[in-house]
C-alpha cells in the first residue's frame, strides 16, 4: 500500500514539471505584442502602431472622452467590433496573419489608426 501511494506522488510530481515546462516554452514561442491605447479628443492615441507578422497582439484600448464618436473600435480585417466603455481598459488581441496595413477606427469609420503589420 505505501509503495502505491508513493508512486502516485511520483507521478504526480512529473506531470506538474512537464506542464510547467510546456507553458514555459509556449510563452517563448507567442510573444504578445502588447500595445496600449487612449481614445482621447485628439482621436486614437497612438494613431499609428508598428508590430510584427505572426505574433499576438494585444491592444489595451481606454476610452478617455465622451465628447467624439469614438465609443467602439472596429478592426475590419479582423472582424473585431468592441465598444468601448468611458475609462475602463478594453482588451484587444488578434495575430496579424500578414503584412501590410490594419486600420482601426470607430464604428462609423471616421476616427481612425493604422497598425502596420512588418
Ligand atoms: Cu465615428
Amino acid at each position: 500500500m505505501k509503495t502505491a501511494i508513493s508512486i502516485v506522488i511520483a507521478v504526480a510530481v512529473a506531470v506538474s514539471g512537464a506542464s510547467a515546462l510546456a507553458k514555459g516554452k509556449e510563452q517563448k514561442k507567442a510573444q504578445e505584442q502588447v500595445v496600449t491605447m487612449e481614445v482621447t479628443t485628439q482621436g486614437f492615441v497612438p494613431a499609428q502602431v508598428k508590430v510584427k507578422v505572426g505574433q499576438p497582439v494585444k491592444l489595451v484600448v481606454t476610452r478617455k472622452t465622451d465628447v467624439t464618436c469614438a465609443k467602439d473600435i472596429v478592426i475590419k480585417d479582423y472582424g473585431i467590433n468592441k465598444p468601448l466603455p468611458l475609462n475602463q481598459p478594453v482588451e484587444v488581441t488578434f495575430t496579424p496573419t500578414k503584412p501590410g496595413k490594419v486600420r482601426y477606427a470607430c464604428a462609423m469609420d471616421m476616427i481612425s489608426g493604422v497598425i502596420t503589420v512588418e
